[in-house]
This record gives structure tokens, C-alpha cells and sequence, in this order.
């Protein structure tokens, strides 16, 4: 299958690249480097070290795999270079990975909410048009999130909810409720994707990703030079990710507020086995499906106490404490979110064990020096324009 990835230097796209180019698909890969270039700004870095661009990264791939993966180096919303990708390439599927990621990056002010907007929602918005223009029957997989839906106090449905009200019924897409700037892209997005499968007759699967851990994949292992990168920063490092890196350096895992809220939670090996699955049995034309992407669901403290168990295990004294949250959310609450459909389709999940962290301990302890201490503790709040009006 022709497979255009878009995002295909971060920390997902790069992996999947190497992936699907391993299984016999051809791929082609953009990025515009929002995400290194939002690092270099901040003084921050991946923690493994990666090659210093696309063309690079493909080198070495081809070098040690004998596979080609071609790349693009640029931006969605450059419409001439988009169309050209598309017309030269013709994918039959498109995974779309080619967003900014991170919620705390939307929430630092206006320039970066306004950014993350409308870099996501019209970058999409142009992936669409140019689908609807010159590959009208590829399958768009799209990287929604789970933090679409919020925290109901209900139970959280694969995309749709069918309503009865004043005696009729209908199955409408489920409500939204997201809490950041970012999550609220991905909405947005959704409602734009709904609506090109409506008037347009494409295809997509939206897939409403919980949060993702882990730092090897089988094709990462094959050469240091392949790593995908892997962020710990309090704006792009991740709750799992963040707690592993603290743990081996003798941070206090940095729990915000209370450390009740619950997420879905999957191992980058599944959440590639998921798009794979999603390539592989794509929808009707026409027709918009979600499906809810995460294998576990936990809450911060129950995170905090399993990596805390990995380190008892290898003799690292792990402690945490609970950071005053820099964020604006519900810290106990109702969670209960379906998750059937990859499963239906073959999805075999790889759980969180205390073996999985320790692997993760042992590849941190490898890069330990890399770490930026001082970028650890958060500090983007998601009140700092009404805290900085006030004062
Ligand atoms: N959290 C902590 N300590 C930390 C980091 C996070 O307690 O050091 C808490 C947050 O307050 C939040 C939860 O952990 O309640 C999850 O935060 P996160 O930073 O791990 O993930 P989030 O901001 O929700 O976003 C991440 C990805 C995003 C993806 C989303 C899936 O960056 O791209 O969409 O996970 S989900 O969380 O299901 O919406």
C-alpha cells in the first residue's frame, strides 16, 4: 500500500514510518519540524539523540535496512507543496500524525494558542482538500485524542452516543468536552473530517488516542541511529514518560494536584499495531468511524505507585509529590471509556508491567546525562493570562 505519513518525524510518525516501509508498504514521509524547532526555542531536547533531519534518518534507514523512504520537508498549510505530494505520491491511505501535540504548548499564551489552531485545524482542512481534489478514495487515518470527550460523568462511547429525547432517537457524535487549546484542534478536526465523509463521500478513522509510553519499537532496536525522539519536558514529555525519566534520575515524580485523573493509556507497540490495523481495514467511502485508541486506563497516583514498584525492583528509591496542578481539570472523577473495536478488528495489547518499565529505566539510564533538569517541574498554567491580568 502507497502510505503518506504526515508528522513523520516525531515521535509516533518516525516510528511508524520505519514500521510500514519493514511490512513491504511504500512510504512517503513530511514534517515542517514544528517540534524541533519548538525545542530549540525552549532549550529543550529529546532525550535520545536523533538524526538531525528527515533525508538523514531515511539514509540510515536505507543503509541498514536496504528500504526507501521518501521524504518531504514541509509544512500543511503550504498548499502548492501539499498538492504536489499528493499528485506525485497518489497514497491510498494517509496517516496524519502531523499536528503540535502538546496541550501545555497551546496553554502558554495567545501567540501559541492561536498557533497550535491554526497550524492543526487548517493543515487538515488543506490534508482534506487535497484528498477530495486528487485521491479521493484514500482512507484518511487521522491521530485524534481521547482528551476530546473530557471527563464525563457518563459512560465514554467509541465516537457516537444514540440519544432518546422527547420520544425520538438518533445516533449523534458523541459530546466534546476537551481541556486545552490543543484538545480542542482535535475536535474541531473531527467535525471538519465528519463533514468531508459527509459532502464529499471520503473515508476516515478518527482515532482518539489515550496517552502513550514507551521508548523502543523492533525497528528503533535495529541501529542507535534509528531511535525515534522521546520527550520528558513539562510541555511535550508525557505523565508515563515524564515518571520513568524522574525515577532514574532522582526527580520526585511530579504528580499534579490530587493525582486522581484517569486517562487511557497504550504502549507505542500497539499504537502502531492500531494504525496498522486501521490501513488495513478501511471504511466505506463515505463513511466517518472513530475508534477509541488505548489498551488500559489509570489514574496519576496509580501510575506513580507502579513505577515506583519497577524502581523498588532495581533498587531505585523512588518518591513522589503532589505538584500544585498547573492545569484546569476535574483531579477526581468518573471514567469509564469503551474501547472494543480495535480489539474486534485483532488488536492484541501490550499491558503496562513492571518488567516494561524497568526496560524503560534501563534505555533512560543510557541517555541520563541528556537530561535538562530544570525543564522537569511545570510551569505552563492554564490560567496565566487571567493570573498576569490580575497582577
Ligand atoms: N500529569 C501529571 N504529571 C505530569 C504530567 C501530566 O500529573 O508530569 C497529568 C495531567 O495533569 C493530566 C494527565 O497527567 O491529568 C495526562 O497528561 P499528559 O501530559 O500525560 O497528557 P495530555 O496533556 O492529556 O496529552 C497527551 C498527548 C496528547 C494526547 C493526549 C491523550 O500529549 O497529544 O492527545 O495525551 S489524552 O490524555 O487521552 O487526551
Amino acid at each position: 500500500m502507497r502510505i503518506l505519513i504526515l508528522g513523520g518525524d516525531g515521535y509516533l510518525g518516525w516510528a511508524t514510518c520505519m514500521y510500514f516501509s519493514r511490512r513491504g508498504h511504500e512510504v512517503h514521509a513530511m514534517d515542517n519540524y514544528l517540534r524541533r524547532r519548538a525545542h530549540a526555542e525552549a532549550g529543550t531536547d529529546s532525550l535520545t539523540p536523533i538524526l538531525e533531519s528527515l533525508p538523514a534518518r531515511a539514509r540510515v534507514w536505507r543503509e541498514v535496512t536496504g528500504l526507501e523512504i521518501g521524504v518531504t520537508e514541509g509544512d500543511l498549510n503550504d498548499w502548492n507543496m501539499l498538492e504536489r505530494v499528493f499528485r506525485d505520491f497518489q497514497p491510498e491511505a494517509i496517516v496524519h500524525y502531523g499536528e503540535m501535540p502538546s496541550a501545555p504548548y497551546s496553554m502558554i499564551d495567545r501567540e501559541h494558542a492561536v498557533f497550535t489552531q491554526s497550524n492543526n485545524v487548517l493543515g487538515t482542512l488543506n490534508v482534506l482538500y487535497a484528498m477530495a481534489e486528487f485521491t479521493p478514495e484514500a482512507h484518511l487515518v487521522k491521530l485524534g485524542t481521547m482528551g476530546e470527550y473530557g471527563t464525563p460523568n457518563i459512560d465514554i462511547e467509541e465516537g457516537f452516543i444514540t440519544i432518546n429525547h422527547n420520544g425520538r432517537s438518533d445516533t449523534l457524535p458523541y459530546p466534546k468536552m476537551p481541556g486545552s487549546f490543543y484538545h480542542l484542534t482535535k475536535a474541531h478536526d473531527s467535525h471538519n473530517i465528519h463533514f468531508a465523509c459527509r459532502i464529499w463521500g471520503l473515508r476516515s478513522t478518527d482515532l482518539n488516542q489515550g496517552v502513550v509510553y514507551g521508548i523502543e519499537t523492533e525497528e528503533t532496536k535495529l541501529d542507535p541511529r534509528l531511535a525515534t525522539r522521546f520527550d520528558y519536558d513539562e510541555v511535550f514529555g508525557t505523565a508515563l514518560n515524564r515518571f520513568c525519566v524522574e525515577a532514574v534520575i532522582g526527580h520526585p515524580l511530579t504528580a499534579y494536584g490530587k493525582g486522581g485523573q484517569t486517562r487511557g493509556y497504550l504502549n507505542i507497540l500497539d499504537t502502531l499495531r492500531c494504525v496498522e490495523l486501521s490501513c488495513l481495514n478501511p471504511p466505506e467511502l463515505g463513511e466517518y468511524r472513530v475508534f477509541n485508541q488505548f489498551t488500559e486506563q489509570f489514574s496519576i497516583i496509580e501510575l506513580a505507585r507502579k513505577v515506583q514498584e519497577a524502581g523498588r525492583e532495581v533498587g531505585i528509591d523512588v518518591i513522589w509529590h503532589h505538584y500544585d496542578n498547573p492545569r484546569v481539570e476535574l483531579e477526581e472523577h468518573y471514567y469509564n471509556a469503551k474501547h472494543t473495536k480495535l480489539l474486534e478488528l485483532g488488536l492484541q495489547p501490550h499491558l503496562l508491567s513492571e518488567t516494561l518499565i524497568e526496560s524503560m529505566f534501563a534505555v533512560i539510564e543510557r541517555y541520563k546525562d541528556r537530561v535538562i533538569e530544570d525543564r522537569i517541574n511545570p510551569r505552563t498554567r492554564w490560567r496565566a493570562v487571567r493570573e498576569r491580568a490580575a497582577t
